[in-house]
């Protein structure tokens, strides 16, 4: 399938539906991450709504690009711009986190349609992502790998394995996408171990570095046009976010890390995204 190339003004309507659906299935849940999923809404609808080549009634298709969560634990986005896509029915979101059903805490590519690896360990979705890329230009396929990752994440050693390997082998099929919303799990991402420079850090090892706004469809767009057009070295693309962007109480605040809002809360969140909980989760169990 050809990427479907929408237009900005819906992907921001597609990025904000992702933030409804990813506070309505925590709501149902009482269980899950919210701060990232949120930091991670805009580039993700842009990657499924703009970007990538892919058959959701086909995930296996052989002529897809493949997209890598390293960050395991944001989900609720993750699960969201699959179901949004037509991966799975959207009612499934509102069994995130049952058991019986198919979206578990972290994403299994043996339960979720769509998933390409099971992931949730952080440091390890660049190495694959790398050997997929890798792998494919051996194949002569023209396909395209993204991974995503955390900015917390990149405290991770096994991190600068594959950014090195990937600079030698030169994989202008691969581009990765850091949330750099300088916050972790254990608070502000300087306060627990510095990352920064990271833009030259990525420079030094001979990577292509694209610095946007990720929240401004118009950057994010821009960034994966470049990337798709640069050759002879990988691309990073670092998304400078605010962790649970869109909910005036969680913004920039760590603490929402690993946390789902009180239904209280999470239905004020919904009015802050202009919806109600009845309407939206109305809308995901009818679909
Ligand atoms: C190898 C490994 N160590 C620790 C964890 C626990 N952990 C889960 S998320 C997280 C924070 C990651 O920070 P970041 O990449 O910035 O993600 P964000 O908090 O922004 O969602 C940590 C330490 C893990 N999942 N894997
Ligand atoms: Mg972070």
């Amino acid at each position: 399938m050809p990427p479907l190339r929408y237009s900005i003004e819906k992907l921001k309507e597609k990025a904000l539906d992702i933030r409804r659906d990813i506070i309505t299935m925590l709501i149902q849940s009482q269980s899950g991450h919210t701060g990232g999923p949120l930091s991670c809404a805009d580039f993700c609808a842009a990657l499924v709504f703009y970007e990538a080549n892919y058959d959701p009634n086909n995930p296996h298709l052989p002529e897809r690009d493949m997209w890598f969560f390293s960050i395991g634990h944001v989900t609720p986005v993750h699960y969201s711009m699959l179901a949004e896509a037509g991966f799975f029915p959207l009612k499934d979101l509102m069994r995130f986190r049952t058991f019986g059903a198919h979206l578990q805490g972290h994403p299994s590519c043996l339960d979720t349609p769509g998933v390409e690896v099971s992931s949730g360990s952080l440091g390890q979705g660049l190495s694959i992502a790398m050997g997929a890329a890798l792998g494919s230009r051996m194949d002569n396929h023209p396909r395209r790998v993204y991974c995503i990752m955390g900015d917390g994440e990149q405290q991770e050693g096994s991190v600068w394995e594959a950014v090195m390997a990937a600079a030698h082998y030169k994989l202008d099929n691969l581009c990765a996408i850091i949330d750099f919303n300088r916050a972790q799990i254990d608070g502000f991402v300087e306060n627990v171990i510095g990352i920064e420079p990271l833009a030259d850090k990525y420079r030094a090892f001979n990577w292509h570095v694209i610095e946007i706004d990720g929240h401004k469809m118009e950057e994010i767009v821009a960034a994966f046009e470049q990337a798709r057009s640069f050759k002879g070295r990988p691309t990073v693309i670092l998304a400078h976010t605010i962790m649970g962007k869109g909910v005036s109480f969680m913004e920039n605040d760590p603490g929402w890390h690993g946390k789902p809002p009180t239904p209280e809360r999470g239905k004020k969140a919904l009015i802050e995204l202009g919806t109600s909980w009845e309407e939206w989760s109305e809308r995901l169990l009818k679909n």
